[in-house]
């Protein structure tokens, strides 16, 4: 357990959310029962960054990882922590059918349209007409939405998309999702996050990405 600087982009969306996750766990007292589980993937780097502690898992393995986790120990709280490409391509599998049997973990997804850690590849969440380091011809493919495909698998639990702009918001879901672990129910929360790096984007129009970004993932409670 310790507490170090950044090693993230200038500019990166994640520090944001693992802040927003960081007080909603303080809010409640719950830092020391809590378990922060890293995919591969720039959601690594989140390894020092809080004063809980971390578990690094495989890519894509962090929800079977935490889903063990929380069945040895019942009274943790087990947060599964992936990008889009840990979440969404290589760790569809176990991601979906934690959430089919309901089990009450917690997994937040940083989604950035992009495989980032890598250089920028496409990911199932890259959208249609963006280019990326694999994708020199716009993409014409419909991306993947996690959030809406997971309510419809397990109408218990607690599902929401949200963004680094609204941080009123980002605290909410985090409270609700941890809320609903408690209860004994699966919860997921999907964040809209800058990349900078990969999207060569900064400044105010890192905020108009994402804004354009929320059209094709909309925000909100999944219902
Ligand atoms: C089994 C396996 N396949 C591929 C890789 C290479 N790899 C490392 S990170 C990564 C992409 C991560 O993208 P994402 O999950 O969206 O996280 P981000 O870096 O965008 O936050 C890949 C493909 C790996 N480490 N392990
Ligand atoms: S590559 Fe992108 S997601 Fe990774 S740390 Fe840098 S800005 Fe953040
Ligand atoms: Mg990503």
């Amino acid at each position: 357990m310790s507490h170090a600087k950044s090693t993230f982009c200038p500019g990166c969306g994640q520090p944001m959310t693992l802040r927003a996750l960081h007080q909603a766990l303080k809010k409640q007292d719950l830092e020391s029962k809590a378990v922060l589980g890293l995919d591969i993937g720039c959601s690594l780097l989140a390894w020092d960054f809080l004063p809980i502690n971390t578990f690094q898992t495989h890519h894509g393995r962090v929800v079977a990882t935490m889903n063990g986790f929380k069945r040895a120990k019942k009274d943790s709280i087990s947060i599964a922590y992936a990008g889009d490409g840990g979440a969404y391509a290589i760790g569809l599998q176990s991601l979906l059918w934690a959430a089919m049997r309901d089990e009450p973990i917690t997994v937040i997804v940083s989604n950035n349209v992009v495989y980032a850690m890598t250089g920028g590849q496409s990911a199932p969440t890259t959208m249609i007409g963006q280019k990326t380091s694999t994708n020199l011809d716009p993409v014409k493919q419909e991306p993947m939405r996690g959030p809406e495909l997971i309510k419809q698998l397990n109408p218990h639990a607690y599902v929401a998309r949200t963004s680094m702009t609204d941080m009123k918001e980002l605290n909410h879901h985090m409270e609700q999702a941890i809320a609903t672990q408690q209860a004994g129910h699966f919860s997921l929360v999907e964040v809209l996050s800058f990349c900078p790096t990969n999207w060569k984007v900064a400044g105010p129009d890192l905020k108009a990405y994402v804004e354009n970004m929320k059209k094709i993932f909309p925000v909100g409670v999944c219902s």
